[in-house]
C-alpha cells in the first residue's frame, strides 16, 4: 500500500479510502444534472441538443497535473481576492492563485472571534437600538468593490453591500477592518454597488469619491403603511454615497428598478441593468415586457442639479432626490438619465478595461449586449439622435448569461448559468459580427464548470490593468465535487488559468454559502499595518500602572492591559447591578500577538490585537466568581492568562 508522501496531505490516507471516494463520484455524477435541468424550466431559449446537460461530466474540462502558479506550503500568493460572504454578512479575503481563505472581515453580522457586535467600538459602527442592543443581526452581502486611483485599485478602501437592510459597509484596506456602515433610506433590495473611478466634475480628482448603489425592490416612496395597495406609488431609487463621509449624497427617482452597477473610467457615467422596467410587484409582471433596459446616469449633470437646488425630498429626509424618470429626461440636452433598451430581464453590467464598453448579460435571453459609452455620451450631447444606436453588439453566447470578466486582451468571459459554462468571446469580433460580418468568429472558447456559475472575475479585470492571468468562477452548486456533508452543500469556487488561448481549470475549493461578487488584484496594491497605533485609540490604557476599578455610583470603569501571558488585573471586584465598562489595551507590540478576553456566563468574548484597545459595556447582573480568560492562544502560559471577576451580592 503506497502512502502519500506529500507533507500537504494526510499520511493516513491510503488506497481503500481513495477507492471509496472514487465510488462516490461515480454514483453521484449520474444525478448531478438534476438541479440544472429543473432550473431551465420556464426560461427563454432552447437547449442545443449536442451540448452536455448542465451538470453532466465535464468532458471538455482540462486540468493540469501540477497547475501553473501552484502555491507551495510557505509560499505567498501574488494576488488578493476580496469576496462577499453572502448570508454571513462578512467580507472574505482569499489569496490568489491558491484560493486559500486567509481572513474574514465581519461587517453586518456579529462575530465572536473578533468581538464584532460585542465591543462598544464595533457596535457604534453597526448601529444600536436605544437600549444598546444591535439594530440588526442578519446580513446578506453580494457585491464588493475597492477604491480606484488612475484606473487601478489604490488600496484605501473596499465597500460591500447588505441586501436585507440596505446597508453599505466600508473596509479599511490598511487594517482589513470595517470602519463605517451606512443605512440607505427609502430603498429595499439594495443590490449592486460600484465606486466611481474618478471625478465627473473635477478632472484633477483622479480617484474614487463616490459609491453608487442600486436597489431592486419597489416600495411606496413614503413607506408608512398608507399606500401599500397602490402600485403606482411604488418606486425604486438609485443612490450615491460619499466615499469619505459615507453619507448619502443624493438619490435618483427612476422608472423601473436597479440591479448591478457599473461605472466608466472617465467618471462621467454610471449604469445599472434593469430587469423590472414593468414596475411589476408580482413575479409574472416582472417578465411581461420583451425588452428591459440599462439605465445610464450622467453624474456631472446630477451633481449640478443638486447644486442648483433642482431636487425634492422624501418625507422629512434631507437627502436630495432628483428626477430621473423617462418623462422628465426626454430632452438629451438636459437629461440626467438615459434608458438603453436591452433584452428581457438582464443581469449584470460590467465595464471593459479599455474604457469603451459596458456589457449587459441577458439572463433570460442567450445574448450579451455591448453598449459603447462614447455613443451614450454623444446622445447626451445631442450628437446621437437614437439612444439605442449606442448598442454596438447583441450576440448569442449561450443559456443564462449572468456576469462578465475581462483579460485586457480584448476578450470577455461570461458565465452561463444554465449551460454551466464560461464562454470566452472577443468583443471587437462580436461588434463586427453584429454589424453584418458573418465571418467574424467571436466565441473563442468554452469551458464546462461545476456547476451553474453566477459571478466571475479575472485578475485586475475591471481596472485599466487587467492582466489576463487568472479567472475565478463562483459556482452556485457543487453537487458531487466534495465529500457529502448532509443536505446543505458547499458552493464551488473554481480557478481557471486564462493566460493562454484555451481556458484551463486548475483548482476547486469549497466555500460556505453564499458568496456572490469578488475582485482579484495584485498584492502590492495594498499595504497593511501589522500592529495598531495606540494613539488611534482615545481610551487606550497606555500603561499597566493605569489599570484599576474606577467607580462613580454604580457606574464602574475597569481599565486593564494585556501583555503575554498576563492581564494587569489578576482580579477585580464589582457590586451586583453595576453598569460596567471594561477597557482593555493590548500592550504587546509584536506582530501576530493577539489576546482574547472572554467572561464566563456574561456572553462576552472579543480580541485585542497588538497595540489595540477595545471596550465592552455590560450590567453585573449575576453575583459570584466569573473567570475572565484569554481566548486567543498567545503564549505557553496562555491557559494561565486569566483575571477573576468577583461580583458581590
Ligand atoms: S447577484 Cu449573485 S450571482 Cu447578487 Cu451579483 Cu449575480
Ligand atoms: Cu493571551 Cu492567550
Ligand atoms: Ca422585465
Amino acid at each position: 500500500m503506497k502512502k502519500d508522501q506529500s507533507p500537504n496531505h494526510n499520511l493516513d490516507t491510503d488506497a481503500p479510502q481513495d477507492a471509496g471516494r472514487r465510488k462516490f463520484l461515480t454514483q453521484t455524477t449520474a444525478v448531478a444534472g438534476l438541479a440544472g435541468a429543473g432550473l431551465t424550466l420556464g426560461l427563454a431559449g432552447c437547449k442545443d441538443e449536442s451540448a452536455p446537460a448542465a451538470g453532466a461530466p465535464a468532458a471538455k474540462t482540462e486540468t493540469h497535473a501540477a497547475p501553473a502558479g501552484h502555491i507551495k506550503p510557505g509560499e505567498l500568493d501574488t494576488y488578493y481576492g476580496l469576496w462577499s460572504g453572502g448570508h454571513t454578512g462578512d467580507m472574505r479575503i482569499l489569496g490568489f492563485p491558491s484560493g486559500r481563505e486567509i481572513h474574514r472581515i465581519p461587517c453586518f453580522t456579529p462575530d465572536p472571534l473578533v468581538g464584532w457586535g460585542i465591543t462598544n467600538e464595533s457596535k457604534a459602527i453597526m448601529g444600536t437600538k436605544p437600549d444598546g442592543s444591535l439594530k440588526y443581526t442578519v446580513g446578506d452581502s453580494h457585491h464588493t468593490h475597492a477604491s480606484y486611483k488612475d484606473g487601478n485599485y489604490d488600496g484605501r478602501y473596499a465597500w460591500i453591500n447588505d441586501k436585507i437592510n440596505a446597508r453599505i459597509a466600508r473596509i479599511r484596506l490598511d487594517t482589513f477592518t470595517c470602519d463605517k456602515i451606512t443605512e440607505i433610506p427609502h430603498v429595499q433590495g439594495f443590490h449592486g454597488i460600484f465606486p466611481d473611478k474618478r471625478d465627473a466634475v473635477d478632472p484633477a480628482i483622479n480617484y474614487t469619491t463616490r459609491v453608487f448603489c442600486g436597489s431592486e425592490f419597489h416600495i411606496p416612496l413614503v413607506n408608512d403603511g398608507k399606500n401599500m395597495g397602490d402600485d403606482s406609488q411604488y418606486r425604486a431609487l438609485f443612490s450615491c454615497v460619499d466615499a469619505e463621509t459615507m453619507d448619502v449624497r443624493w438619490q435618483v427617482l427612476i422608472d423601473g428598478n436597479c440591479d448591478l452597477v457599473a461605472t466608466s473610467f472617465d467618471g462621467k457615467l454610471a449604469a445599472s441593468n434593469q430587469y423590472n422596467t414593468e414596475n411589476g410587484q408580482r413575479f409574472e409582471n416582472m417578465m411581461s415586457a420583451e425588452r428591459d433596459a440599462c439605465i445610464f446616469f450622467n453624474i456631472a449633470r446630477i451633481e449640478q442639479a443638486v447644486k442648483d437646488g433642482k431636487f425634492t425630498t422624501i418625507g422629512d429626509s434631507k437627502i436630495p432626490l432628483v428626477d430621473g424618470t423617462r418623462e422628465a429626461n426626454k430632452n438629451p440636452a438636459t437629461a440626467l438619465t438615459a434608458y438603453v433598451s436591452v433584452p428581457k430581464n438582464p443581469h449584470g453590467v460590467n465595464a471593459s478595461p479599455d474604457g469603451k464598453y459596458f456589457i449587459c448579460a441577458g439572463k433570460l435571453s442567450p445574448t450579451a449586449t455591448v453598449i459603447e459609452l462614447a455613443k451614450v455620451l454623444d446622445w447626451f450631447d445631442g450628437k446621437l439622435p437614437e439612444l439605442d444606436k449606442s448598442i454596438v453588439a447583441e450576440v448569442e453566447l449561450g443559456l443564462g448569461p449572468l456576469h462578465t470578466a475581462f483579460d485586457g486582451r480584448g476578450n470577455a468571459y461570461t458565465t452561463l448559468f444554465l449551460d454551466s459554462q464560461v464562454v470566452k468571446w472577443n468583443v471587437e469580433a462580436a461588434i463586427k459580427f453584429h454589424s453584418g460580418d458573418n465571418t467574424a468568429k467571436y466565441v473563442v472558447d468554452r469551458l464546462d464548470v461545476q456547476y451553474q456559475p453566477g459571478h466571475i472575475n479575472a485578475s485586475q479585470s475591471e481596472t485599466m490593468f487587467a492582466d489576463g492571468k487568472w479567472l475565478a468562477v463562483g459556482c452556485k452548486f457543487s453537487k458531487d465535487r466534495y465529500l457529502p456533508v448532509g443536505p446543505l452543500h458547499p458552493e464551488n469556487e473554481q480557478i481557471v488559468d486564462i493566460s493562454g488561448d484555451k481556458m484551463v481549470l486548475v483548482a476547486d475549493h469549497p466555500v460556505r454559502p453564499e458568496p456572490h461578487d469578488f475582485i482579484i488584484f495584485k498584492r502590492d496594491l495594498v499595504r497593511t499595518k501589522q500592529v495598531y497605533n495606540m494613539a488611534d485609540f482615545p481610551n487606550a490604557v497606555k500603561n499597566s500602572s493605569e489599570s484599576g476599578v474606577f467607580r462613580e455610583g454604580n457606574k464602574v470603569t475597569v481599565k486593564m492591559t494585556s501583555q503575554a501571558p498576563i492581564f494587569s488585573l489578576r482580579d477585580f471586584n464589582l457590586k451586583l447591578g453595576d453598569e460596567v465598562t471594561l477597557i482593555l489595551t493590548n500592550l504587546d507590540n509584536i506582530e501576530d500577538l493577539t489576546h482574547g478576553f472572554a467572561i464566563e456566563k456574561y456572553n462576552i468574548n472579543f480580541i485585542v490585537n497588538p497595540q489595540e484597545t477595545a471596550s465592552v459595556t455590560f450590567k453585573a447582573d449575576k453575583p459570584g466568581v466569573f473567570w475572565c480568560y484569554c481566548s486567543h492562544f498567545c503564549h505557553a502560559l496562555h491557559l494561565e492568562m486569566r483575571s477573576r471577576m468577583m461580583v458581590e451580592a
